[in-house]
């Protein structure tokens, strides 16, 4: 079973530095981790920042792999890319970030430990989690909330916007 394949799915978001070249990096780096193969990789979005306003304007993307790593392995390698990519634990809360990788999905699997929820707990009301998603798989269901399209069309765009092609 170790070598069993699993479909990942991955959110990338950064508001300080060069956001941009920093989720390009990303991308690379994670797929540059052995064990993982890059599926799909979304368009590039600007997005506001939800929860606290007063930080910058989001650059989010999504992204699918194909892993052989468990869910926790898979973890502990984009928290060591977050922290290498300049991510400092500040005191705010979803306070803005260099960073920030989310396990979104892991296959089919429901997931509630200490350290780990998934599907990811804000999958199903983010426009810049769901509309990326959709781009790259918009057949897909996510485990005990339902249909990816049905949530989509539950859930306002507000300002968010394709920056890039990549
Ligand atoms: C809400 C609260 C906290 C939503 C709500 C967070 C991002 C959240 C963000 C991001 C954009 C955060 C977590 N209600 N806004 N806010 N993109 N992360 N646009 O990646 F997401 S902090
Ligand atoms: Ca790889
Ligand atoms: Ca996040
Ligand atoms: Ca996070």
């Amino acid at each position: 079973m170790p070598f069993d394949k699993t479909a990942a799915y991955i959110g990338l978001g950064a508001n300080l530095g060069d956001p941009i070249e920093t989720i390009k990096s990303a991308r690379s780096a994670i797929s540059k981790i052995e064990g993982i193969r890059e599926l799909a990789f979304s368009s590039l979005y600007r997005s506001a920042p939800m929860g606290p306003g007063d930080q910058p304007d989001y650059i989010n993307a999504v992204m699918s792999v194909e892993t052989t790593l468990g869910p926790l392995e898979l973890l502990r390698k984009l928290q060591a890319i977050e922290t290498a990519h300049g991510r400092v634990r500040k005191g705010e809360r979803w306070g803005p970030r260099t960073l920030d990788l989310d396990l979104l999905l892991y296959g089919r699997e429901i997931i509630a430990s200490e350290v780990l929820t998934v599907p990811h707990p804000g999958i199903a009301d983010r426009e810049f989690v769901l509309y990326p998603l959709e781009e790259i798989a918009p057949e897909l269901e996510i485990p005990g909330k339902g249909r990816l399209a049905d949530l989509v069309r539950k859930c306002p765009q507000r300002g968010l916007r394709v920056i890039e092609h990549v």
